[in-house]
Order: structure tokens, then sequence, then C-alpha cells
């Protein structure tokens, strides 16, 4: 009989009830190193939106994922902007905030917008872990010190250029390589990576690129033994993926149709998915990627801790995260050097030769942010306080 995991309990609230000086965002564009290319599109240069809150004496740092372009989901930096100014931030600034759940139900008669919700969710929660003076790892109930790590390689020009991006990161150390795929860009590439690396734990990822009327085509990566295939279809789709999983034998990862804790519970009773990729900017926070965790491992569904080309700040919270105990596979959580000549924390973040990354054990994110480094790639700041 197998031992039942007992999550250590979880510390979601400060001693006493905060009342915020301040909710205040960032705007900030960090070139990437190497443009980053999937099925919807290129991305060159990260801009992040970056939440601030301010207390006397303590602040928290969370991220917002969402990109310049309603792509990968419907929110954009600017929706995530507009949506806490007028509705979110002043519900946050009205009274003392007593605890995430509180966070949760002031804003729980809004629709939507969860990686605007995230990245006030995050900010409190470094606060707390700051004010606590426990690392978010502690936190949330975390049982390892270090995480095991993948890369995510998106579309090239050409296959040599892939080629050799496979080869060195897999000399890096990561774990695992995820290989972006679109239609045209998808057997022969896994094909020749494979050949080349019969042994290395592969996967694919193609961004809602393909339909159920692909399964004859789709069907033929169940020869290079891959780890999963991530998102194949429509991204508000359950239903089709649940057919695709019963024709294919790659297990089926969901990401972008993983909306929420209950498209979690759907997915899973149906058989949309053997693997849920969780990003904690995707749910809405921490109040729904720690109930999806627990859903999971309670079915023993494997879960991994994906990324969105965060900075140093959202990838300190997904390696707390990751260090759960139903996060069984390699996340999506790369060296800083992978993204950025400079990240906005230090230390920055590094990967052993072993594919793995030391859990932050400072208060809150446990690293620290580089302020002089961020005010110079900052491009604006809205800075709202009570009335
Ligand atoms: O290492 O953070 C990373 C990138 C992982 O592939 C990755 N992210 O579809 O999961 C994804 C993809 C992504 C990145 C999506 C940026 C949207 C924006």
């Amino acid at each position: 009989m197998s031992t039942p995991v007992i999550p250590s309990p979880r510390v979601l609230a400060p001693p006493t009830p905060i009342a915020l000086d301040a909710v205040e965002l960032r705007l900030v564009k960090l070139p990437l190193v190497h443009p980053f290319v999937t099925s919807f599109g290129r991305v060159d240069s990260r801009v992040i939106v970056l939440v601030r809150f301010e207390v006397a004496g303590e602040v928290g740092w969370g991220e917002i994922v969402a990109m310049e372009e309603p792509l990968f989901n419907y929110e954009t930096v600017e929706t995530a902007r507009e949506v806490i100014r007028r509705h979110f931030a002043p519900e946050l600034l009205a009274s003392p905030i007593a605890s995430l759940d509180d966070i949760v139900q002031r804003l729980a008669r809004f629709r939507g917008h969860p990686m605007a919700r995230a990245g006030l969710e995050l900010a409190w929660l470094d606060l707390v872990g700051r004010l606590r003076g426990l690392p978010l790892t502690r936190l949330l109930g975390g049982t390892r010190d270090r995480v095991s790590v993948g890369v995510s390689l998106g579309i090239e020009p050409t296959l040599d250029s892939l080629l050799d991006r496979v080869e060195r990161h897999v000399a890096l150390g990561y774990q695992r390589i995820k290989l972006k795929i679109k239609p045209g860009w998808d057997l022969d590439v896994v094909s020749e990576v494979r050949r080349r690396h019969p042994d290395i734990l592969l996967s694919v990822d193609a961004n809602t690129a393909y339909t159920l009327a692909d399964l004859p085509h789709l069907r033929q990566l169940d020869a290079f033994t891959l780890l999963m295939i991530e998102q194949p279809l429509e991204h508000d789709d359950l239903i089709d993926h649940a057919a695709l999983q019963a024709q294919i034998q790659t297990p089926v990862c969901l990401d972008e149709s993983i909306t929420d804790e209950h498209k979690a519970r759907q997915a899973m009773t149906i058989g949309a998915c053997r693997m849920i990729n969780i990003k904690v900017g995707r749910v809405g926070g921490y109040s729904q990627a720690l109930p999806i965790h627990d859903a999971c491992l309670a079915r023993d569904v494997p879960v991994w801790c994906g990324g969105m080309l965060e900075s140093g700040i959202g990838r300190a919270h997904n390696l707390a995260l990751a260090s759960l105990p139903g996060f069984s596979l390699p996340g999506d959580i790369s060296a800083s050097s992978r993204y950025f000549s400079r990240d906005l924390v230090a230390p920055p973040v590094t990967v052993a030769a072993d594919g793995t990354v030391a859990v932050p054990q400072g208060p809150g994110l446990g690293l620290d942010v580089d302020e002089d480094f961020l005010r110079s790639q900052t491009v604006q700041v809205d800075r709202h306080t009570r009335a």
C-alpha cells in the first residue's frame, strides 16, 4: 500500500490583516537573447507587467504573464493593467486584507482575467512570506529543495539551427526537451531529433495548431516515444481532446484548456488528458493552482510547471510551486540566461549539470529584486493608492 502524501498545512495569510498602501504596476520590457517562435507567433522582447504591493516597511512582488497581443488567451498587458486599475485594485485597497481567500472573495463578482488576478495573488503571497520570514515553498507546502527542469525550444528557421539548440541544451543538463510544433514543422523535425537523441525525455507542444481531422497525422507521433503532446487542439476544447487521447498512445497534456480547477476536474473525468501543465498565471493564481495540484495528485495524474517566459520574479514563484509533491515531471523553468542577458533578480536562476534548479529559501520569493536594473527597463508605472 502506498503512503498517502499529507500536504503540510499551507500558510496563505499574514499574522494580522494588512491594509495595503499601494498597488503598483510596472510595465517592463526585457529583450530575449533568442527569438521565441510558436505556432501562434514570435516574441523578440518580453513585455511584462510586474505587480508591487506596498505596506509600511515591506513589499510583495508578482508578475502578470499576459502577452502584448491576445494570442495565447484573450488577455493582454493592456487589459490586465486596465482591469486592475478600474476594478481589482480599488477592491483590494478598500480595507485590510486577511488572507488569500479574502482576495478571491473580493474579486469573485468579476468575470475572467485570470492572468491579472494571478499577478495580485503572487504579490500577496510574496508579501505574506516576507512578513512571516518564510519562503514561498514553505507557505505552499513544498516538499523538495531542488526541482527538475526542462527547456522549451521554439520553431527555428532551419532544422539545423534547431538541432544545434537541442544539442546545446542537452549538454547543459536539461532533463527534458520540448519542441514547438505546427503543421509543416512536426513529424520530420521530431523524427530527426529522436534519431540523434534516442534516450532523452522528449515532448512536443502544438499550442492548439491542429484539429481532430489531423488524427491520422498526429497518430504518427506515437512512433517517437514522446513523453507527451501538449495542447494539440483548440484552446477551449475538452471533448475533442478526449476523442484524440482515446486514439493515440502518446499522453495528451493540456495547457491552454485548463483555465481553472473545474476544467481540470472535467478534463480528467472525461479522459481529455493524462497530464496537466500548471501555470499559476494562466489559472488565476495560487487559489486555483493549489487545488488543481491537489486534485491531480489525488488521481495520480502527473503535473508539471509551465512557463511563460517570465522574469526571475515570476520564475521564483514557479520554482516554489514546482516544489510541491505532485510536480513529478520536469517543468519549463530554465536558467535566466536562456531568456535574458540580465534578469530582474539577483542572483540569476541557474540550472545545475544534473538538470535541477534550487528552490529559493529566503523569505517570500527568496531572490533579491534588482531594483536599479528594473528601473532602467521600466516603460511605465501605474500607482494605485488608498482613497
Ligand atoms: O521557458 O518560460 C518558458 C517558455 C515555455 O514554451 C513555453 N511557453 O505555450 O507554454 C507555452 C509557451 C508560451 C510562452 C506561451 C510565452 C505564451 C507566451
